[in-house]
């Protein structure tokens, strides 16, 4: 017995408490979306809850490493944004664990069927068209003529104009060469890439990089999602958004509980806020044109009109799959990135 009265075995289960309580009040949070955004979700759910949020913005290709290299000793809770398919992959491997949200009623068809072809293990939070776009200032700049089709890009006289992400770290780009993959066959989606390789002035590592640099001036094409390209625009910059006349994919990005989170209480509680009309309105504050998955949340008329597009019948399920991410992005590995430019 101290002299306050209190056991050893007392201090020791109250320090218990207070290091429970401690955890029940923090949240550590993945985020594969732009880091504007990121950091709105991360703050807007403090506010709400009063729960310290922990953040680390990655790609979601990096994010997916992140999480594998950490499943014997979890350190993230939620992963929220990014593409599906590497969600869908960390789930068929077992890095994320099932979650039936109280807030699917509110869902669109597309985010629940995202949430049934993983078990459950993650869910659409919006989706999103993939095309490119280019600076018409800088295109002007070097007579080069208007492209309006994927294939508009292998012509040579782009050659060092054309930048995209690489697909092993970025969504958008894995989104960009599973696309092709589809369009075009195998074969000829390949002799696609190689081709475009020529013209390649940098594999970025994030996604929307390419077309921030368009914006700035600095490259002319972007190889990116058309919300990204259409955010760059209406900040003001000479940026022209392309739906290429073949067709493209699209994303539908999600949200996963970590497998093995440590404060999974919060984590589902970030999941649920995360999916109601309000906070998936706040994305228009950063400028996040992406459709949204709850069917009351706003949206914009910048918004590129998904409807108006012409979308590939894009196959979540195998390009999500471990197996086929997996030999797509070795393959790209071997026979693309290895090219000389
Ligand atoms: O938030 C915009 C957005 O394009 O970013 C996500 C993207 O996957 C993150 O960048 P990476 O390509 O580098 O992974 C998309 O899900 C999202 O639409």
């Amino acid at each position: 017995m101290t002299r306050f009265g209190l056991t050893a075995a007392s201090i020791v289960l109250a320090a218990g408490l207070a290091t429970q309580a401690a955890a029940a009040e923090k949240l550590n949070y993945y985020c594969s979306a732009q880091e504007d955004w990121c950091q709105l979700m991360a703050r807007g759910f403090e506010e709400a809850t009063g729960i310290k949020v922990n953040m680390t913005r990655r790609s979601s290709g990096e994010t997916f490493a992140l999480i594998k290299a950490e499943s014997a000793n979890p350190k993230g809770d939620v992963w929220w944004g990014g593409t599906g398919d590497p969600h869908l992959q960390a789930a068929e491997e077992g890095l994320t664990q099932p979650y039936i949200s109280p807030m699917r009623g509110e869902l669109h068809p597309w985010a629940l069927a995202q949430a049934e072809s993983a078990g459950d293990r993650t869910i659409g939070i919006y989706s999103g068209a993939l095309g490119y776009g280019y600076n018409e200032e800088l295109l002007k700049a070097n007579n080069l003529p208007v492209p309006a089709c994927w294939k508009d890009l292998l012509d040579p006289v782009y050659k060092g104009h054309v930048q995209m992400a690489n697909p092993n770290t970025s969504g958008t780009a894995y989104t960009t060469l599973a696309t092709i993959v589809q369009l075009f066959g195998e074969e000829d989606g390949f002799a696609f890439m190689k081709s475009l390789h020529a013209n390649i002035n940098q594999y970025t590592k994030s996604g929307s990089a390419p077309i921030k640099a368009a914006a700035r001036g600095e490259n002319t094409i972007g190889i990116v999602f058309m919300h990204d390209a259409v955010k760059q625009a209406v900040s003001g910059f000479p940026i022209k958004v392309v739906a290429p006349c073949e067709g493209t994919g699209y994303e539908i990005g999600s949200m996963s509980i970590i497998a093995g989170a440590r404060n999974l209480e919060n984590a589902r509680k970030f999941y649920d806020w995360a999916l109601t009309a309000a906070v998936q309105s706040r994305a228009l504050e950063v400028k996040a044109y992406q459709v949204m998955s709850n069917v009351a949340a706003e949206s914009s008329p910048a918004a590129p009109d998904l409807s108006s597009i012409k979308l590939i019948d894009y196959d979540f399920a195998l390009y999500g799959s471990s197996a086929e991410r997996k030999r797509l992005l070795k393959k790209w590995d071997d026979e693309v990135s290895v090219l000389p430019q």
